[in-house]
């Protein structure tokens, strides 16, 4: 079960009746199963579907680079964070600092490595394939991730692109985890207005941000949009090991990290698609250039922690 009153959005205790939690699936239940349920609900939420220790490896390697810079105390693998950081001092290069950390042996064993692709490739019912460029998000207290649509910023093979996030170590709901709105994959009005400017993101990739509903304009409120959809805001107690998949078009963000320890949500999202769909080359090889063309440039985390 879980606690209702540890779901906060921006400094808000959610409303117990738009809390809920999310559906379990199990590697037990048949590749049918999964699939269909990642169709009609826009997600899958396996527990303990990767390899444990690979995840705590990821987690420790991370935050040690992190202590290296001041930016969590040791030992690292309790992820504190000191509210220091001396990163801007030891690297020349904040954007080759993070690259390297997304590029750290652990993380790559973890996100690219046999046993996550084994649960993808049942997953797709094929042989899957993972993106290159990805995601590694330390968040400190005080932050939220807003709500948005991953569709705009990977509009090519779309519906056969997922994503795979996974928790790096526990996440309780305290620490603000992913959230994602309940039924939001038939949200058609949404959705069918996304994908009607499909064209001019691919003309003009910053527009992406805009119509993933990133923009200032949409800001929305995860707690008043719910209510109006009369939707709720699912998340949950993750454990290591844990993996969320989600499609495009499911509208996502995340809770508030509250911890009252200090503690920095560490999580990972990549990218997955059939093998045997045709690559978009933004993401992958050894320099990808992402959405905005600015390579792992673009990505908060390249920022010294205390200024995300
Ligand atoms: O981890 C988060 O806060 C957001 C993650 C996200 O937006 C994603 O995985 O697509
Ligand atoms: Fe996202």
């Amino acid at each position: 079960m879980i606690d209702a009153t540890q779901f906060k959005v921006r400094g808000r205790t959610v409303p117990a009746e738009l809390c809920g939690e999310l559906r379990e699936s199990s590697l037990s239940d048949a590749d049918e199963v999964l699939q269909q349920r990642l169709q009609q609900d826009g997600y899958l939420f396996l527990r303990s579907a990767l390899d444990q220790d690979e995840v705590l490896a990821a987690r420790e390697e991370i935050f040690q680079r992190m202590v290296d810079v001041d930016e969590v105390a040791s030992p690292a693998i309790d992820g504190i964070a000191t509210g220091r950081s001396c990163r801007a001092d030891v690297a020349d290069d904040l954007t080759a600092f993070w690259k390297s950390v997304s590029e750290g042996a652990a993380i790559r064993q973890l996100a690219h490595g046999k046993r996550t692709r084994e649960v993808m490739d049942r997953v797709y019912g094929e042989a899957s394939r993972p993106q290159d460029y990805m995601w590694i998000r330390p968040r400190k207290t005080g932050w939220s991730t807003g709500l948005h649509y991953d569709h705009p910023f990977f509009v090519q093979n779309s519906d056969r692109v997922f994503t795979a996030w996974i928790p790096l170590g526990e996440i309780p709901l305290c620490d603000g985890p992913l959230m994602l709105v309940e039924g939001s994959n038939e949200f058609d009005d949404l959705i069918s207005g996304m994908r009607a400017k499909d064209d001019d993101v691919e003309k003009s990739p910053e527009f992406a941000k805009e119509v993933a509903f990133f923009s200032e304009e949409w800001d929305r409120d995860a707690i008043e949009f719910a209510e109006e959809r009369e939707s709720r805001l699912l998340s949950e107690d993750f454990d290591v090991g844990d993996l969320l998949v989600f499609k495009m078009t499911a509208l996502h963000g995340s809770l508030d990290n509250h911890s009252s320890i200090g503690r920095v949500r560490l999580s990972c999202d990549v990218r997955f698609q059939p093998a045997s769909v045709p690559i978009d080359e933004r993401y992958f090889g050894p320099n990808p250039s992402g959405q905005e063309g600015t390579g792992y440039a673009s990505m908060n985390s390249c920022k010294p922690l205390p200024e995300q």
